[in-house]
């Protein structure tokens, strides 16, 4: 089956969706990782954004009006597989099976497995069938199969730009979607991982893997789980940080040029080598691993490699009006130049490990640093 559909509804649907009011943004963050530097003022137009991720309940109907089939789910050629011996019995993708206690966290083959069978209705394989959570978002889902389902519902994906800005909520150079603080109040805001990745799930959040969407408190653009939970493809391809520098980094599955020799290439044979930025982390981001439940938080992932961490929402441009009734305005924090707390939390932030980073942050929980 081609890639591109061509039954675009004749105009989209913006119910479950939030109106993105256009502005200037601070894009980037300059005290995390590298991709994500420099700090850049960025401005983007209005838009209507899905109010969270595509659930399951969703593709679900975009495959029954179409019939569309994933690329996990498609046949693997072994011919083109790179290294022959290594090509798997039958379609499926990559899932997350954690470790029995620490291991080596530069080799994301420890915890991420090529599953037979695996999907967006069996996104661990044959462990968990789709229908016991349909308000989850889809994953094991490709570039080609986001793009497929926006272009079907009249959408389109994200820039990063558009992507970041509508993550922020208005909260203009915040470190999280909703402040400085990783939890306010104690609670949880975002489906992350609590505890020593990638064996030490503690789930003080109240969720192992996925969540239903909506689990957590919207953002100021009355936005779910821009952060955390799955992470989320978008249209821009990752070409080096924010200046176009080329910066080292490991794609949205770990440290992994090893790992992506491991993979088959399905269909275009270049998806394995062409990468988009995909933005918001997910409900493996933990304080050991990988702090990137943050809007300014980027990774590069290869087109054509589905994952159980990764799906997709929708925006739409144009003409859109903004409703009368979406009358909350854009939340903004006080900027460094005339906060003189803001600096000093800054800079105990970047005094910290990264391992105590989530902690300290959250002032009432312990500090956890590793053995
Ligand atoms: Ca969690």
């Amino acid at each position: 089956m081609g890639l591109t559909l061509r039954l675009r509804r004749e105009t989209p649907s913006t119910k479950q969706m939030r109106w993105v009011p256009g502005g200037q943004f601070l894009m980037g963050c300059n005290l995390f990782y590298p991709e994500e530097r420099p700090v850049q003022r960025v401005r983007v137009e209005g838009f209507w954004m899905d109010a969270h991720p595509v659930t399951v309940s969703e593709f679900r109907r975009f495959v029954r009006a179409t019939g569309y089939v994933t690329l996990a789910e498609r046949p693997i050629d072994r011919a083109l597989c790179r290294q022959a011996g290594a090509a798997p019995q039958g379609p499926g993708a990559l899932v997350f099976l954690g470790a029995p206690g620490p291991v080596d966290l530069n080799d994301s083959r420890n915890w991420w497995r090529f599953v037979a069978g695996a999907c967006w209705h069996h996104p661990e394989g044959s462990r968990w069938k789709s229908r016991d959570r349909e308000s989850h978002p889809v994953s094991q889902v490709a570039y080609a199969d986001a793009a497929a389902y926006a272009d079907w519902a009249g959408k389109t994906l994200p820039t990063e730009a558009e992507w970041e800005y509508a993550a922020r909520g208005g909260m203009d150079g915040a470190i999280f979607a909703w402040g400085d603080a990783f939890c306010e109040n104690g609670h949880h805001m975002a489906n992350s991982w609590q505890g020593e990745f990638p064996w030490q799930n503690l789930c003080l959040d109240g969720h192992e893997g996925t969540s239903p969407v909506g689990s957590y408190p919207r953002n100021g653009y009355g936005l779910y789980d821009m952060t955390g939970n799955v992470w989320e493809w978008t249209s821009d391809y990752f070409v080096g940080n924010h200046a176009g520098v080329p910066v080292e980094t490991m794609d949205a599955c770990g440290a992994s040029p090893d790992l992506a020799v491991d993979l088959p290439v399905r269909g275009e044979t270049e998806h394995l080598n062409v990468r988009r930025v995909v933005k918001g982390g997910s409900y493996l981001c933990a304080p050991n691993y990988s702090m990137r439940c943050r809007p300014a938080a980027r990774l590069a992932h290869c087109e054509g490699v589905a994952a159980g961490h990764l799906g997709f929402r929708c925006i739409v441009r144009g003409n859109a009006q903004r409703p009368p009734s979406q009358s909350q305005q854009p939340r903004s924090l006080t900027g460094p130049a005339n906060n003189p707390d803001w600096v000093t939390r800054r800079e105990l932030i970047r005094q910290n490990a990264e391992t105590s980073f989530y902690w300290t942050a959250a002032s009432h929980l312990p500090v956890l640093r590793r053995a």
